[in-house]
């Protein structure tokens, strides 16, 4: 019997590695998502060429056309919910996010970071790990909540950091486990086994995470 397919909307702003991930899983059959449209708070990233070779609508919502941050989330609000999404899934998005945006999707909203949360939240994630001498680093997934990089951790992967390591190096790393654990949690949701329960808390297969799952130990 075909499994039916949740309707996500995936919000980028740069090259969208992470949204070919959930494509291409989509495309192979593992992932159980139609993917409705791929919005851009810019109209040079490089996801939205993604998103058109594979046959998706896109779209642009410019947010230097909007006086306030409040006015261009409205806008946003209105253009995900015209696509119907089960599931908005930020996917590099680089714009902050109003109480009231995410209250709107509560529960139903998945971002991924690129690091061990709670460690390092909000912007320059690779850099700060190497100043501050980090041994280990990684990324997250998490349901998106008024707290910037504060929801529910549900999903994380680690990687070493090397001696001498650049940014762009130690972000190469953590970007190939991005594209692992994006689309496992991505895949739970779809499938009910993921949810935020009234408590603040994700739930998988009906029990609070405790703690965040890690990939590696999953399947070992
Ligand atoms: N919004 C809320 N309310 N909660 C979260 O957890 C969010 C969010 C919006 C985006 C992704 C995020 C990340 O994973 C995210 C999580 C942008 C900034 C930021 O400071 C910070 C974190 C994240 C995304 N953006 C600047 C701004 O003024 C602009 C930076 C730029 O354009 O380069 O919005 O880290
Ligand atoms: C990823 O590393 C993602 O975790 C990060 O931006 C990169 C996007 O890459 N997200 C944030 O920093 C959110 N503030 P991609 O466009 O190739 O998927």
């Amino acid at each position: 019997m075909p499994q039916s397919k949740l309707p996500i909307v995936v919000l980028i702003s740069g090259s969208g590695s992470n949204l070919q991930a959930i494509i291409d899983a989509a495309a192979r059959g593992d992932l159980p998502v139609e993917i409705r449209a791929v919005i851009s708070n810019r109209a040079d990233a490089r996801g939205l060429q993604r998103a058109a070779d594979a046959g998706i609508a896109t779209e642009v919502l410019n947010h230097k056309a909007f006086a306030s941050r409040e006015d261009y989330d409205r806008a946003l609000m209105t253009l995900i919910d015209r696509f119907e999404p089960g599931l908005v899934v930020l996917a590099g998005f680089m714009r902050l996010l109003t109480d009231a945006f995410t209250a709107h999707y509560a529960g139903r909203i998945l971002n991924i970071h690129p690091s061990l949360l709670p460690e390092f939240k909000g912007l320059h994630t690779h850099r700060r790990a190497i100043e501050e001498n980090a041994a280990e680093h990684g990324a997250s997934v998490h349901f998106v909540t008024a707290e910037l990089d504060g929801g529910p951790v549900i999903l994380q992967a680690r990687v070493p950091v090397h001696p001498g390591d650049s940014p762009e190096e130690l972000a190469t790393r953590v970007l190939a486990q991005e594209h692992r654990i994006y689309p496992e949690a991505i895949r739970w949701f779809a499938e009910g086994r993921l949810r935020l329960g009234e408590d603040g808390r994700a739930g998988l297969d009906g029990k609070p995470l405790a703690a965040p799952v890690s990939l590696d130990n999953t399947s070992e």
